[in-house]
């Protein structure tokens, strides 16, 4: 009998299966990892406008859903969406005080063409309570100017800024994901404290998006839960991300997921 490495997502549940637990559930499993989850809110959308309706869900409910990650034991723990500072700070004291390492923060702000507000406590809450835990965080260019106190990210070297604050904030690699900023290319770009190492392609000419941020941190987390190093960790991460882009598709005119499987279909000739 082989036991599969285990991962925890401490994350919403998004049901239309694109973004949150359920992307970051698939992507474990198509890492070859057995994921577990924390749901922290459940998300419906408006059939009309796609706008998220967020029902967060009881503090005290997540907790228990953490314990029980605890009495199992994990090998990697990353966050998604948490709704409130408070949660935040409880995420943070719960993950230091079970030692916990491997732990990958994607700081969730915004969800991709939706009416999400941005809540600035949130913010704070994270850099406090979630960054000096952070093995590895992954920003995109919104998120890092948010956490770095910086305005609107353009250049290159607007992201190796953001990301050295980021670090020194205490998360100990930085990956920014910068799909958009750039006319012809999609950045990634990861910075471990010391060294930068910059991913550039041609821009994927896709709108459907939607779980991209969320499959590419749990690609990262089911990596570590591997024994994987973090440069590893993050190219492994591109090349998987890349492929479900380029096999995303629409639900509506207004929105559409990365396709989880794209890689692994390849791989096997399917
Ligand atoms: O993509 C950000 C995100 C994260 N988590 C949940 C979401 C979304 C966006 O829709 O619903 C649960």
């Amino acid at each position: 009998m082989t036991t599969p490495k285990k991962a925890l997502t401490i994350a919403g549940i998004d049901c239309s299966g694109g973004a949150g637990v359920l992307a970051d559930v698939k992507t474990f499993q198509e890492r070859d990892v057995y994921g577990l989850c924390a749901n922290t809110v459940q998300v419906a959308m408006d059939p009309a406008t796609w706008g998220h309706l967020i029902h967060p869900l009881d503090i005290e409910v997540v907790r228990e859903q953490i314990r029980t990650a605890w009495a199992i034991g994990v090998d990697a723990a990353k966050t998604g969406m948490l709704p409130s500072a408070e949660l935040i700070r409880e995420v943070g004291r719960m993950l230091k005080e079970a030692g916990q390492n491997n732990i990958v923060i994607d700081p969730v702000m915004v969800c991709k063409g939706a009416n999400v507000p941005v809540f600035p406590e949130n913010t704070i809450a994270m850099k406090e309570a979630l960054m000096p835990l952070a093995e590895v965080t992954t920003p995109n260019t919104f998120e890092a100017s948010q956490l770095a106190d910086m305005d609107e990210l353009k250049s290159e070297d607007d992201l190796a800024e953001a990301a050295r604050r980021i670090n020194a904030l205490g998360a100990r690699n930085v990956i920014i994901k910068a799909a958009r900023i750039f006319k012809d290319k999609a950045v990634d770009m990861l910075f471990d404290g010391k060294e930068f190492v910059w991913l550039k392609e041609p821009r994927l000419d896709t709108k459907w998006t939607h779980g991209a941020g969320c499959s590419f941190s749990a690609c990262v987390t089911a990596e570590l839960a591997k024994g994987c190093t973090v440069r590893q960790a993050f190219l492994n991460a591109h090349e998987y991300l890349r492929a479900a882009l380029e096999e995303s598709f629409p639900f509506n005119n207004i929105t559409g997921p990365v396709y989880h499987h794209a890689l692994a279909k390849r791989r096997h000739g399917e």
